[in-house]
């Protein structure tokens, strides 16, 4: 129904029909319109962060958490830049989000009013700046449609003072529930179904778009049905449970064995995911000649975009894994069965080498403790029901070691190219799950770049807990230019333990900056006394933050 009001109200107005709960931000002057209102909606929870990382950290995993669009206000210019790290992984890496901030008066055209869309254009699906208030709703409306929509990302919506302040009659509504789960064509099926039965040894990788289109179940009894050893590929989500007996990990490039591994395979299955997505360059093409890769993904532009793909298929990930189980399904093969009791062996093998190994290490019981050490008493003090963020950088190798996540809930892995998302991360999955324990795992160095967020806990009191890696370094710029050297450039003889500027040669003390905040904390050294602090950490009501030192050579 049409009604006149104000550009500022058809903002607020619009973003309750859009069941928008959580606002997370940092004001300025030219928000103060919008602020002042948020008092006559009460409803709405303003989460304020010091910091415009910390905010885009809380919208980020707040969306993934709730599967739903994040909604994010920045202050004009300055304040919208300091988001764009956040925002560009986002876009990315695919996580729905519309940001807004306030612009000035658009006749100020000569005097410093910055073109804010043209800012972030290159880091959102769609921005738009807005000069009269009757744009609003229906701009607002597309912006929660973009973002929401495949390619999934941010969305920046911005609104001069004009727009913010005029009166108009406007017509406030939400779009309907939109039904966008695009089902394989047959033919794709059957033929990627006759491949992978005749395949002699086959591979499969999935990606968060995997647990995203909620087709875990599917993934499992594929792998069940055909034996086939399974991969996540980066993981920020759970897409597979990681005790499950052909789970072999994280994949990953970076080293030589890992991309001789891939050469074994005859086929790999890529589901839900960019193949392959890596960081170095590995040469133009991964997989080798007699390999043939299937890529099955729900975004149209994704499939096949980079690596030669002998069967692309665009659909939703549940759709197209059920109805490969089902055509699969009716045959009785041999070969799976031999092929999966291989596949378990491997995965049995695997697990136990790396236990041995970081078990019989000398510094299992050293000081400081090593990672492993570290995870594996987290690991084995967690409450039951505990969601892990994973914002672990060099010792995210250790944590998915030891922590094992079954669903898709479990564990959310920050995910990106940016340093500094763990703790607002940490506190917008909190927001998503009010009644279950939240423990964010970060690196020092990314706790630092956002340090100011834990104010923000203690602020809205979010009962998060926070367990600090405190190795004193960027461990994996060290980590890093070590596989550069070798891996890359080819040397013989690496140099990363000695890269400079990466040591933190001037200590800081996590858990004193933490009290500064208004944050319960302490310092562990001695891995025994991690059981109890997390009982205390979890026991306690309101925000904690276990500061754990850990060794940090390579
Ligand atoms: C905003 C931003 N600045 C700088 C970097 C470069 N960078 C990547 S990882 C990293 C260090 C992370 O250190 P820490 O969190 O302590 O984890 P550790 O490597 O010690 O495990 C840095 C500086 C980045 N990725 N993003
Ligand atoms: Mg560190």
């Amino acid at each position: 129904m049409r009604k006149l009001m104000t550009g500022k109200q058809a903002i607020l107005e619009t973003l309750k029909e859009q069941n928008i709960e959580y606002i997370f931000g940092n004001p300025g002057t030219s928000e103060g319109p919008l602020i002042d209102m948020l008092g006559d909606y009460p409803n709405f929870k303003y989460i304020m962060a010091l910091q415009e990382s910390v905010a885009m950290g809380m919208g980020e995993s707040y969306a993934r958490s709730t599967n739903s669009t994040g909604f994010v206000s920045l202050h004009v210019d300055s304040g919208l830049a300091n988001g764009i790290a956040l925002m560009l992984d986002a876009l990315n890496t695919g996580t729905p989000l519309v940001v807004t901030s306030a612009n000035y008066d658009s006749r100020k055209i000569n005097e410093t009013k910055t073109d804010l869309a043209e800012l972030v254009r290159p880091v959102t699906k769609w921005a738009v700046e807005l000069d009269l208030p009757d744009q609003i709703p229906s701009a607002l409306r597309r912006a929660f449609n973009e973002a929401n929509s495949h390619p999934k990302g941010p969305v920046y919506v911005g609104f001069t003072s004009n727009a913010l302040e005029g009166m108009a009659e406007m017509t406030i509504t939400r779009s309907l529930d939109k039904f966008d789960n695009v089902l394989p064509d047959p033919i794709a099926i059957k033929q990627a179904s006759e491949k992978l039965i005749q395949s002699k040894n086959p591979v499969l990788i999935l990606g968060d778009r995997v647990s995203d289109d909620q087709a875990n179940d599917e993934a499992v009894k594929f792998a069940d049905l055909i034996g086939l050893p399974v991969y996540q590929s980066r993981g920020a989500e759970v897409s597979f449970p990681s005790s499950h007996p052909q789970y072999m990990g994280i994949h990953t490039l970076r080293s030589q064995e890992s991309r001789d591994e891939l050469k074994n395979h005859d086929l790999v299955l890529a589901v839900g995911m960019d193949p392959f997505d890596e960081l170095f360059y590995w040469g133009d093409v991964i997989l080798d000649d007699h390999a043939n890769l299937i890529h099955i993904d729900p975004i149209y532009s994704r499939v096949g975009k980079s690596e030669p793909t002998y069967l692309g298929i665009v659909s939703n990930c549940k759709a197209a894994l059920s109805q490969l189980n089902e055509v699969i399904g009716s045959q009785n093969s041999n070969q799976f069965s031999k092929r999966k009791t291989t596949t378990i062996n491997e995965v049995k093998t695997r697990r136990n080498a790396y236990k041995t190994l970081v078990e019989s290490q000398e510094n299992w019981n050293s000081t400081p403790m090593s990672p492993a050490r570290m995870m594996y008493e987290i690991a084995n003090s967690l409450p039951k029901n505990a969601i892990v963020v994973d914002d672990a950088i060099s010792n995210r190798g250790a944590l998915r070691n030891f922590i094992k996540a079954e669903n898709r809930d479990d564990l959310r892995g920050v995910r990106g190219q940016s340093i500094g998302g763990g703790i607002g991360a940490t506190m917008g999955t909190q927001c998503a799950f009010p009644n279950q324990p939240v423990f964010g795992i970060i690196g020092d160095g990314s706790a630092m770049m956002t340090i100011q967020g834990l104010w923000t806990a203690a602020n809205d009191n979010i009962p998060c807990k926070f367990i600090i890696c405190n190795n004193g370094m960027y461990r994996v710029l060290k980590v890093n230019f070590n596989i550069y050297q070798k891996e890359v450039l080819d040397l013989d003889e690496t140099a990363g333990e000695n890269l400079l500027y990466s040591n933190f040669d001037t200590p800081f003390n996590v858990t004193e900056i933490a009290k500064g905040m208004g944050i319960t904390s302490e310092r562990i050294t001695d891995p025994s006394e991690i059981s109890n602090a997390i009982k205390r950490a979890t026991d306690f009501k309101g925000p904690y933050l276990l500061d754990i030192v850990i060794d940090g050579s390579l």
